[in-house]
């Protein structure tokens, strides 16, 4: 009979921020990562898929288009990953190994244009394989990394952190969830959508240029994240929001420069990127402590940490510096806005 799942997973915001590997095939990082998982509500990847024993061929589609899996190395390495897993957790005498697959995937936000879409991409699909096959979630996130090495992130909700590990083969890189959800439930997320068309230098060409050319990114690999990553993960134990804020900015803008440093430079952020970094530390300032956070991906749009007691205050003073910010009154952990470019 034939499986039939569907599943949500939603993006991730980086806090301590991935950017260069120490293996390209593997998906195995140079540093450590830290980041907050969105509700399933929000920002997301729907995947749905059929297998079974009359189902002739495998076929992916993304957002209404098909997509090549023989073209795309990650997606087949997904494939042949679960089927693996197959193997081992169903014995050798199944043939769900050999059942071909549909996959039908949505997202329902701009992909490719810095908002995380492929972390959810490949959370989703490789969870959604798993649940249609009965497969324990142990091994998802390291399967899921090797589709895009954010994606191990999504796999767990509240807060996560992706290990860099130090093994050939990747065994002890994997996510592990520090603190969930219901932890800091008075944490919120404004998403600022500054531009949602698809980035010029994609993120895996982003990190491979500046492991190769950029100083500040060994300095910062070096001297900064280990310690970066005790704090914060310290600063979210403690719900210190002064501290998580502050270590939060620090990364966003050492990433940033990192990628200034690289040769050619990637320049994710524009203008009005600019113009939200300095509005929170102006906000910030006339408050007298920190109540507003900023971190941007490869990309200019803008994630925004603040508390929920802080939030009514914060939105008008924003809805009055960028007035097309549209404040959405149903979220839970986030708010999503546009902004013009
Ligand atoms: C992060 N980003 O930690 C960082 C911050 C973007 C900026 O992870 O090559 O799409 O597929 O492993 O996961 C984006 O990189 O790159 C990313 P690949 P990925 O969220």
């Amino acid at each position: 009979m034939d499986k039939v799942v569907t599943c949500v997973a939603p993006v991730n915001i980086a806090v301590i921020k991935y950017w260069g590997k120490r293996d390209e095939h593997l998906i195995l990082p140079l540093n450590d990562s830290v980041s907050l998982t969105l509700d399933c509500d929000q920002m997301h990847t729907k995947t749905s898929i059929i297998a079974g024993p009359l189902i002739n061929e495998d076929s992916v589609w993304l957002n209404g288009q098909i997509m090549s899996i023989e073209r795309n190395e990650r997606l087949k390495k997904c494939f042949d990953l679960i089927r693996n897993l197959i193997k081992i957790q169903k014995g050798k005498n199944s043939q769900e190994e050999k059942w071909k697959i549909k996959v039908c995937s949505e997202n329902n936000f701009p992909t490719a244009a810095g908002l995380a879409s492929s972390a959810a991409g490949y959370a989703c699909l490789v969870y959604t394989l798993a649940n249609a096959f009965g497969l324990v979630n142990k091994d998802l996130p390291s399967i899921a990394r090797q589709g895009s090495g954010s994606a191990c992130r999504s796999i767990y909700g509240g807060f996560v952190q992706w290990t860099a590990g130090v093994d050939d083969q990747g065994y002890d890189s994997t996510a592990v969830q520090i603190a969930a959800d219901t932890h800091w439930p008075e944490m919120r997320i404004i998403i600022l959508v500054v531009n949602d068309s698809k980035k010029k230098t994609s993120s895996t060409v982003g990190m491979k240029q500046a492991v190769k050319t950029s100083e500040l990114l060994k300095y910062r690999i070096q001297k900064c994240v280990p310690e970066r990553t005790k704090e914060i993960i310290q600063a979210i134990t403690d719900k210190n929001f002064e501290k998580f804020a502050e270590i939060t900015m620090r990364d966003s803008n050492q990433f940033h420069a990192i990628c200034l440093d690289t040769y050619p430079p990637c320049v994710y952020l524009n203008q009005v990127s600019h113009e939200i970094i300095s509005f929170v530390h102006d906000y910030n300032e006339a408050t007298g402590q920190v109540k507003v956070a900023y971190t941007f991906d490869a990309g200019p749009n803008a994630f925004l940490f603040i508390q929920q007691n802080d939030l009514s205050l914060f939105m008008s003073e924003l809805v009055n510096v960028f007035p097309t910010v549209q404040p959405n009154s149903s979220y839970l952990r986030g708010i999503v806005s546009t902004l013009p470019n």
